[in-house]
């Protein structure tokens, strides 16, 4: 069974729901540039999304109604520091509270996100994570957080997805800002993104007004042992550790952005891989990046098979023809919260939560009203099947954030996809508690004891 101290949670972002009002005071983001630009799905943007500035109230209220006792969610870089630095945004700072004490009057316990892709346009126009300063930017951002907010949270994640927003903006171009450059600019940045990590952490507690617990929530598909033999085990650990994602896509990686963190090193064998990109990196670096934190974060959604091949190299093995795929395409493949978690906590042997997870679906409103999604409610109950497992062999796993409470603005998709436990009418916001959340609210309420694993 799941520990009495476990962590049902759920998660968000600042940019996928609050949306702006004009006298917010706000400063633009690189998201905004990008939507201006026609380029998400649509021309969808994210003026008005979920309109969660102006109703966090009634969501916070829902969310009591629901049973969220967790709650991680992100504060935007962009609208408390309209310019990155400098000048603090104070109806940001109020808003923000007010929303912190409204969470907590509805009995939720906040866990702050610093950086949910939310990056100030003006330091974009100096470079963003390229400039040799960004570090220390995203510290100062992180001690005006710390310097704000720290009296209402305990709990801070630094980065999230790092994989994403350095590798899907700035090699592959699929995400804001949208560029594709070189390969050594691209280690540059994900270098001085971990150096950010580090100066952010040194800086969330030099000025928390309490001490605080900090974690950090990258992500990365799960490589999935084809059987249990242990040559197969083997192999997949070997592949998600390792480095077999082709260069245009070598963001797509878990050591190189772990390791440096939790185990104060770059991973050799991408040391050897990488060398003619690297740009300088000192042991002062790796100091830095490697500040004493309390947890491990990890998003998983899905992972992909490998076996030992005949040599005992790993070989990956092709997903059977009519795989399941949730409404985005990503395929269903619940082991990913077993075997994440335990090579996670074997290499790293952090306290582990796992920071987001959840499914896009086809929702739509039925002739009774309401919301019936039953594929959701099956993936979720399979992939916590699996959590259950990984706790069962040992692994720390602390908790579970499910992405995410409200349908909201996914990106470069748009509206185009929904993964919320609440469906959310775009033209109406009207709320509308899918049936997942309702079974979500019986698994949170019963510590898991209604899930499939662990019923006769
Ligand atoms: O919506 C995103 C989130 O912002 C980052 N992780 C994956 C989610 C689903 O795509």
């Amino acid at each position: 069974m799941f520990s009495e101290n476990f962590i049902w949670g759920v998660a968000s972002s600042a940019y996928q729901i609050e949306g702006r009002d004009q006298a917010d005071g706000a400063g633009a983001c690189v998201w905004d540039a990008y939507c201006e630009q026609g380029k998400s799905y649509d021309g969808a943007d994210a003026t008005i999304t979920c309109d969660h500035m102006h109703r966090y109230k009634e969501d916070f209220a829902l969310m009591r109604q629901l049973g969220v006792k967790h709650y991680r969610f992100s504060i935007s870089w962009a609208r408390l520091m309209p310019e990155g630095i400098g000048r603090v945004n104070e109806q940001a700072v109020a808003m923000y509270r007010d929303m912190i004490t409204e969470m907590k009057k509805n009995g939720i316990t906040p866990y702050i996100t610093l950086f949910h892709w939310e990056y100030p346009q003006a330091l974009q126009d100096q470079g963003g994570w390229l400039n040799e300063h960004s570090p220390e930017w995203f510290a100062e951002y992180a001690a005006v957080v710390a310097e704000n907010f720290s009296d209402l949270c305990e709990y801070f994640f630094t980065l999230n997805e790092p994989q994403c927003f350095t590798g899907l903006g700035h090699l592959s171009g699929a995400h804001a800002p949208g560029y594709k450059l070189p390969l050594q600019y691209t280690f540059q940045i994900v270098h001085n993104v971990l150096k950010a990590h580090g100066m952010a952490v040194l800086a969330l507690r030099e000025h928390a007004k309490h001490p605080i617990k900090i974690g950090y929530a990258p992500t990365c598909g799960v490589a999935l042992p084809a059987t249990d033999d242990p040559r197969d085990v083997e192999a997949a650990k070997k592949v998600y550790f390792g480095f077999y994602s082709d260069l245009d896509n070598w963001t797509w990686n878990v050591s190189w952005f772990s390791d440096p963190v939790f185990l104060g090193h770059y991973p050799e064998e991408g040391l050897k891989k990488f060398a003619p990109y690297l740009p300088k990196i000192t042991e002062a670096d790796m100091e830095l990046i490697a500040q004493p934190i309390d947890f491990m974060g990890q998003n998983v959604y899905n992972g992909y098979l490998v076996r030992a091949g005949a040599d005992g190299e790993p070989e990956f093995v092709k997903r059977a023809p009519g795989y399941a795929k949730t409404a985005c395409g990503w395929p269903v493949t619940p082991e990913c919260l077993y075997w994440g978690p335990k090579f996670l906590y074997e290499r790293y042997g952090m306290p582990l939560f796992i920071t987001e997870n959840g499914m896009s679906c086809h929702d739509m409103v039925s002739a009774d009203g309401c919301v019936h999604d039953p594929n959701r409610i099956e993936f979720l109950d399979r992939y916590l099947g699996q959590v259950q497992r990984a706790l069962d062999d040992g692994v720390d796993l602390r908790g579970y954030f499910e992405w995410t409470f409200l349908d909201n603005f996914e990106w470069e998709k748009g509206y185009n996809e929904r993964f919320g436990m609440v469906y959310v009418d775009f033209q109406t916001q009207k709320r509308i508690v899918k049936d997942s959340a309702y079974w979500y609210q019986k698994v949170m309420e019963t510590n898991g004891a209604i899930l499939s694993c662990n019923r006769p």
